[in-house]
């Protein structure tokens, strides 16, 4: 009886200790431009002071996934302890004629479709390390394309926990409804990554989130 309760007890300390220090894989995933970077930043400035990548307006700055390895997140109290992995914008179609109206150089401009066509396979194959994905949508678009419904196909036939991000609230024509009634079966949080609104709405269901993993 002794040795069973001793043997109870440690397996709950043991396993406790263990989830205490489970590094969380949390990836952000969208479309080019809807502000992955911009809150993965935020996010990794507001615990570790530094920044994950660079942000620009012209789309797909990010070609690479770049990550920040350790970042405690701390809320309400409680901490946990996240990979972020910051991806490349998943698109359908990349014209470098598209990145002509940005200024960028003909020469550039291919370079740059190039590699952005590399970083849309990156996401892909890193889809399956994630544990917890959020993907960010700039919520002043039609939220109905074929990008946002094969991601989340993707994360949902691997079984991934998702949080969809409403980003972009700030601006005047952003629409949290269109969203929230295209993927009616996701949690929606509506955000601005720029400005830094309702984050603790997003803190509260990403613990919620990785609590299920
Ligand atoms: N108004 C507004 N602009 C944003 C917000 N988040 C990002 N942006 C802008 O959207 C553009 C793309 O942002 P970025 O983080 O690079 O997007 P990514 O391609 O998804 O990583 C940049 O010009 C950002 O300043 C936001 O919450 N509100
Ligand atoms: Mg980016």
């Amino acid at each position: 009886m002794v040795i069973k309760i001793l043997k109870n007890f440690f397996k709950r300390t043991f396993s406790n200790i263990f989830r205490h220090k489970k590094k969380i894989k949390l990836g952000f995933y969208g479309p080019p431009n809807a502000g992955k970077t911009s809150l993965a930043n935020r996010i990794c400035k507001d615990f570790t002071g530094e920044e994950i990548g660079t942000v620009s307006k012209i789309p797909h700055e990010t070609r690479n996934v770049q990550f920040k390895e350790k970042v405690d997140i701390e809320y309400k109290g409680k901490t946990m302890t996240f990979k972020m992995i910051d991806t490349p914008g998943i698109s359908t179609r990349i014209d470098y004629e598209n990145f002509l109206k940005y200024k960028l150089k003909k020469k550039e401009a291919k370079t740059r479709a190039k590699e952005a066509t590399q970083g849309v396979i990156e996401s892909i194959k890193w889809l399956d390390d994630m544990d917890v994905v959020v993907i960010v949508l700039d919520s002043t678009e039609n939220p109905y394309n074929q990008v946002n419904i094969t991601i989340i196909g993707n994360l949902v036939a691997r079984k991934i926990p998702v949080l969809i991000v409403a980003n972009k609230l700030d601006l005047k024509k952003a629409n949290i409804k269109k969203i929230e009634s295209a993927f009616p079966e996701y949690d929606v949080v509506g955000i601005s990554a720029k400005y830094g609104d309702n984050l603790e709405e997003f803190y509260e269901s990403i613990f919620k989130l990785s609590k299920k993993i």
